[in-house]
């Protein structure tokens, strides 16, 4: 049987394409994506993957095609044909791959900047943050919408993020709360405030496709909203010492029920306050009980107390 070319050309060009297809959707190279983000960059992985499989498998083809189409046949000692120069295919080729650089360089930019990369000190979350508040505060001046009190979903989690060798802090600001370990609500914006405190870091979550360095006396930050729970780890990713490659951490995406309970168990205690200038006594006396305290001891410090002044 002999098929036209043409339609040969075809059906290898329509097999082409859908191997490229799947295989740029499912090359498994990438771990899990923990936040839009991720997802976005992976997007553009997969465009890249799919065009790349499809030159590769078009190049690949056509040169193994050639080598045995073409080969040297038994006793033939002559050279081939010598043919050169053809301008229409030349600037096919050409045309083509400008194209896809093109394309890429714009789509690559627009997910920069939707990462907030063109303006990390102001990244995307806390810019639509600030908008919705303002748009939110409007709303209660003019007594509609919701109460304020909602605070969890929207605002950010400001977390500062100090690099040392060879460990990583993080301080949350919102509870007090020091800890080794990055733990996080799913779904609720964070602003990571990245500091070092000796050499060069760099903080490296693979699973956000997010690297930041962690510079000495510059702050620089991360703004992300994780959507997967798990458990993924944080990587420093700037060789910084001897011990370099121990410098790792685990990054904790969790419901909000396990937040909260993370947090009461993490939370320091809080420190008794006395705002209202009362004496020891009088400032204790709703406390006696549970603190043991007699109502002997607690006239003894109301006595105390005035004596000193
Ligand atoms: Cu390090």
């Amino acid at each position: 049987m002999n098929i036209p070319s043409s339609i040969l050309t075809l059906v290898i060009g329509i097999v082409l394409t859908l191997v490229s297809l799947w295989y740029g959707q499912n090359h498994g190279l990438l771990p899990v994506a923990a936040s839009k983000d991720a997802q976005e960059v992976d997007a553009i992985f997969n465009l890249m993957m799919t065009i790349s499989t499809g030159l590769f498998l078009l190049i690949e083809g056509v040169l193994i095609f050639c080598v045995i189409r073409f080969r040297r046949r038994k006793g033939d000692q002559t050279d081939g044909p010598a043919i050169e120069g053809n301008v229409p295919l030349e600037i096919f080729w050409t045309a083509i791959p400008t194209v896809i650089v093109f394309i890429l360089a714009v789509y690559s930019f627009e997910i920069y900047n939707n990462l907030g990369g063109l303006d990390p000190a102001a990244s995307r979350n806390t810019t639509t943050n600030q908008v919705a508040m303002a748009g939110h505060n409007h709303m209660m001046a003019l007594g509609i919408g919701p109460s304020m009190d909602d605070k969890g979903e929207g605002s950010p989690l400001i977390i500062n993020v100090n690099g040392i060798q060879y460990a990583w802090i993080f301080t949350y600001p919102e509870t007090g709360i020091v800890s080794g370990e990055l733990h996080v609500p799913v779904n609720r914006p964070v602003q990571l405030k990245i500091a070092a405190g000796d050499v060069i870091h760099a903080f490296w979550v693979p699973q956000l496709r997010l690297k930041q360095d962690a510079i000495p006396g510059r702050e620089t930050t991360l703004g992300f909203t994780p959507n997967l729970i798990g458990t993924y780890p944080i990587i420093c990713a700037e060789l910084c010492g001897a011990y370099h490659g121990g410098m790792k951490s685990t990054f904790y995406v969790e419901t909000g029920e396990d937040y909260s309970k993370w947090v009461q168990a993490n939370a320091p205690e809080k420190v008794a306050v006395n705002p209202t200038k009362l004496n020891d006594g009088e400032y204790l006396a709703p406390y006696a009980e549970e603190m043991g305290l007699s109502s002997d001891v607690l006239a003894q410090l109301h006595s105390e107390h005035n004596h000193e002044l």
